[in-house]
């Protein structure tokens, strides 16, 4: 059968670059992205979906005759925190609508996105092992911690074929994040490039796990293409690229731009930084389906730096 791709939340910074190695992978035909508007000189098949919108999504799935959902929709930690009950709404109501559509349509697969903020202070701080407890302290992490429950219900109790990865903070030159709490790890090299002065919004130690778009990207195709019976976690796995602080990755840029320089402003994203842990333990996305990541910071603040420039030539 001919696999057809939805992605929910395409234009995201995430959701842009995965459709198109969807694209790559399955054919621009095969693949749909969506989201709430429609995306400037975007190539392939785009339909405008807002994921609160079941019927819409049906119709979608219906029309094209898709066989795997990507829900990338969501509100992510710091701008939840704005207005946490509406984040809940959105983030559950859009995640039981592709639930409920993967479950009555027998999608193939679906792949639901998990993070690092499921974890909270009680969290073992230092390599987190995937069946820590859960005690997350923002909005966007309940509701992560709760989706990744549910999924694994939709799992065993209707077979629904649903796969997740707890994303860290995802660095890529490709398109930008926004409302989430490790935005600045993005943020600085484009201040730096700019030879412009950036303001972080942690302090100078808080280290946080990070993941290069490359990785992140191929660790979620691998994942979907595991065959079924080595995926044996059904809540979310573990993923871990590198970690660093701020300090960490303002030497590194130093390196090229000696006289990059940074103010410290930490904010109410530092109490939620904090909150998380500093690296996580990655080690059943190994064993289970071979995940193995290859970005170092000293090789993702090049190719970032190299790629910033030719975009700001
Ligand atoms: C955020 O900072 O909210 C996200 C995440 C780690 O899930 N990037």
């Amino acid at each position: 059968m001919q696999t057809v791709v939805l992605v929910i939340g395409a234009n995201g910074q995430l959701g842009s670059v995965l459709t198109q190695a969807l694209q790559e992978k399955f054919g621009k035909e095969n693949v749909i992205a969506s989201d709430l508007r429609e995306k400037e000189g975007y190539s392939g098949i785009f339909e405008i979906i807002d994921a609160t919108d079941s019927e819409r999504i049906q119709e979608i799935v219906t029309r094209y005759k898709v066989t795997q959902i990507y829900h990338l929709a969501a509100i992510l930690s710091a701008k939840g925190e704005e207005a946490p009950l509406r984040t809940w709404d959105i983030n559950m109501k859009t995640l039981f609508n592709v639930l409920e559509i993967a479950r009555t349509n027998s999608i193939d697969r679906v792949f639901y996105p998990s993070s690092i903020a499921v974890f909270g202070a009680n969290a073992t701080p230092l390599n987190t092992p995937n069946n820590e407890n859960l005690s997350p302290t923002t909005v966007y992490g309940i509701s992560k911690a709760a989706g990744e429950n549910w999924a694994q219900y939709y799992f065993e109790k209707y077979g629904v074929d649903i796969r997740s990865l707890r994303y860290p903070g995802v660095i890529g030159y490709q398109s930008l994040p926004g409302g989430g709490t490790t935005d600045y790890a993005v943020d600085i090299y484009h201040k730096a490039v700019q030879e412009q002065e950036f303001s972080c919004f942690l302090k100078e130690d808080t280290m946080l796990p990070m993941i290069f778009m490359e990785d992140a990207i191929r660790a979620t195709i691998e994942l979907m293409e595991a065959p079924k019976e080595s995926i044996k976690i059904r809540t979310s796995y573990n993923l871990a690229g590198v970690s660093f602080s701020p300090d960490e990755i303002i030497a590194e840029i130093q390196k090229i731009y000696p006289n990059f320089k940074v103010k410290f402003e930490p904010d109410f994203r530092q109490d939620i930084a904090a909150s998380w842990p500093r690296s996580i333990d990655d080690t059943e996305a190994k064993k289970d389906w071979g995940w193995e990541p290859e970005y170092t910071l000293e090789k993702i603040t090049q190719i970032m730096i190299q790629k910033l420039r030719e975009q700001y030539k």
